[in-house]
């Protein structure tokens, strides 16, 4: 199996802890976003999106990381994505939930804009105005998230044991690291963001993207508690 991917990209970086906790083997094929190598005909070929990350399996080809993730976890029986009826809905909830809210105004639109030329709209008024959106919006759900969701007394997000959905979760939540976003006035996603940051699989899975972030640690961005 390949898995292309970035060891930066923020949908990549889940896939590469839950490979790493549950002993998955793969191809590696580094696609560089950096250099533009996403929207070369060779890659766009696989993935027409011109995203990262993508599995190629014994020529079956899945983008999406939520989708790559449970793909994974069903084919070699990880107990993180559990069969039972209810539980699975519930991780598939949360994952849902992230995807199509949390990383839409986190990621779409608080943080690529500022960091990614391809990502800013113009003019520069239009752009503002999407980011100072993207932090208000994303507020509000990292409450609702804090309030509602890691209300309970688990250590997971759907429960006392880990799932894909903590895999995922957290590597997006951290995409904020990028522009500086500090998560202490959101207790309870720092207390669940801690129990996953220390499992041994995360440094690895996430020194690229440490290293991002140190990189850009003396740039001002517009934060989540920090308006332009
Ligand atoms: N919905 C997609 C999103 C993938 C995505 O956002 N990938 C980013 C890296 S984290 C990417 O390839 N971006 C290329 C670009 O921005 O041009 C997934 O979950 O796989």
């Amino acid at each position: 199996m390949k898995l292309y991917y970035h060891p930066a990209s923020t949908t990549s970086r889940p896939i590469l802890q839950f490979c790493a906790d549950a002993d998955i083997r793969y191809e590696p094929v580094i696609v560089d976003l950096m250099t533009g190598e996403h929207f070369s005909e060779s890659f766009t070929a696989i993935n027409p999106n011109c995203m990262v990350p993508v599995i190629e399996d014994d020529g079956f080809v899945l983008t999406e990381s939520s989708a790559i993730l449970k793909y994974l976890a069903d084919k070699f029986q990880s107990p993180a994505y559990p069969t039972e009826l209810k539980q699975r809905a519930r991780v598939n909830e949360m994952m849902d939930w992230f995807n199509a809210n949390l990383y839409r105004e986190l990621g779409y639109h608080l943080i690529y804009p500022q960091i990614f030329p391809h990502h800013a709209r113009q003019p520069e008024i239009a752009n503002h105005a999407m980011i100072e959106w993207g932090r208000t919006e994303t507020d509000k759900l990292l409450r609702t998230l804090n309030d509602h969701y890691l209300a309970g007394d688990d250590d997971y997000l759907c429960g006392d044991r880990i799932t894909i959905a903590d895999y995922f979760c957290a590597a997006l939540i951290t995409a904020g690291e990028l522009i500086g976003n500090e998560l202490h006035d959101y207790a309870n996603i720092d207390n669940w963001l801690q129990t996953v940051k220390a499992l041994p699989s995360w440094s690895d899975a996430n020194a690229a993207h440490d290293g991002f972030a140190a990189a850009m640690k003396d740039k001002a961005f517009i934060t989540l508690s920090q308006e332009a």
